[in-house]
């Protein structure tokens, strides 16, 4: 198997099977009847918002590389397009009007990791020389294009989060309640440990399903209340062990179209040491995002649904979380809303 961007696919990857210009990955495998099925367990129209506020974690000791939501505001006339007087334009006018403008680092909180965040370095063209690739074959410094590449119009012009946002990202949601059993000691949970939450709870997982991990993570950055501890947050609650070939087989086999915790990175990061002299630094990461084109989401919020989940004896829900439409980029904020 090969096309125009690859003539050999990774080890276990799928790049190829949804076509050769696929760009949503294992998302295809949402189809109408699956999202029928998640609005059949919809009993009461009770909602749950499962996104922090934007503004948490507060500071970036979580990483370093990602900052708190800042806004600006554009000059208009002698002051700035914020509170207004619209009578400035006509004297007639009483309005008051205020506009935003936000520098948003897309993956600060509540996020959609999107297919163009996390490649690797592949032989993907067969000549014996890895080169950076992302899912399905898609290539940095061609299709997955940053400043060092070009002066201007960088971004992901494939694989971008805007082709998530026209996926339809409504579907079944199965809440695995790790926080039930690990409570916020850290623990690292594979395949496993998962099984045995899953069957705990008599939850089974379909294709087509969003995996969303409760991990009592985020409840921990709200009580922090912007002041995050970064030493006692890497040390708590549970994650999932990303070098556990069992459980990464089994989000392959499983028909999972995404996995969402509320955790930072869904996986153990730093994981343990991989085999060999090069491995992946995040390998959940890079068997989820590059070989299988399924998105994570991170940082959701999911204390409130998972009180209710718990009394109600339930673990599904309808899900209904789109990324921005926004081209190019490779990550995105989310307000995912479940419905019970
Ligand atoms: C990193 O990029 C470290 O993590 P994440 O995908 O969890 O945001």
């Amino acid at each position: 198997m090969s096309n125009s961007r690859w003539k050999q696919r990774p080890e276990g990857s799928n790049w190829g099977d949804f076509g050769a210009d696929d760009q949503i990955g294992r998302m295809n495998l949402l189809t109408p009847e699956r999202r029928l099925a998640a609005i059949r367990t919809v009993q009461h129209g009770q909602t749950f918002c499962l996104s922090l506020p934007l503004d948490y974690p507060g500071g970036n000791t979580l990483f370093q590389h990602r900052k708190a939501p800042r806004f600006f505001h554009e000059r208009r006339g002698e002051g700035f397009n914020f509170n207004f007087k619209l009578s400035s334009v006509c004297s007639c006018f009483s309005d008051v009007v205020s506009d935003d403008a936000v520098m948003l680092y897309t993956q600060y909180s509540t996020q959609w990791d999107g297919l163009g965040h996390v490649g690797q370095m592949f032989d993907a063209d067969g000549d014996g020389l890895p080169e950076k690739v992302y899912y399905n074959g898609y290539r940095a410094g061609v299709e997955v294009v940053g400043p060092d590449d070009v002066d201007d119009d960088y971004g992901a012009h494939a694989i971008g989060i805007e082709r998530l946002a026209t996926a339809g990202v409504q579907g079944r949601g199965v809440l695995v309640d790790l926080e039930a059993i690990h409570h916020r000691e850290r623990a690292l949970v594979g395949y496993d440990g998962l099984m045995a939450a899953l069957e705990r709870q008599g939850a089974t997982v379909e294709t087509g399903d969003f995996l969303c991990l409760y991990t009592g993570f985020a409840d921990l950055i709200l009580e922090m209340n912007k002041q995050p501890d970064g030493d006692r947050l890497k040390n708590s609650c549970a994650v999932l062990d990303g070098r556990d070939e069992k459980l990464l087989q089994w989000i392959t086999d499983s028909g999972i179209v995404a996995i969402c915790a509320d955790n930072f990175a869904v996986e153990a990061y730093p994981a343990q040491p991989g085999q060999g002299d090069h491995y992946p630094g995040l390998p959940l990461h890079a068997h989820c995002l590059f070989k299988l084109g399924l998105n994570l989401g991170e940082l959701w919020y999911f204390a409130e649904l998972a009180q209710w989940l718990r009394a109600n004896r339930r673990s599904t829900f309808l899900l209904t979380a789109p990324p921005l439409r926004l081209p190019g980029a490779v990550g995105s904020p989310a307000t995912p809303v479940a419905t019970v």
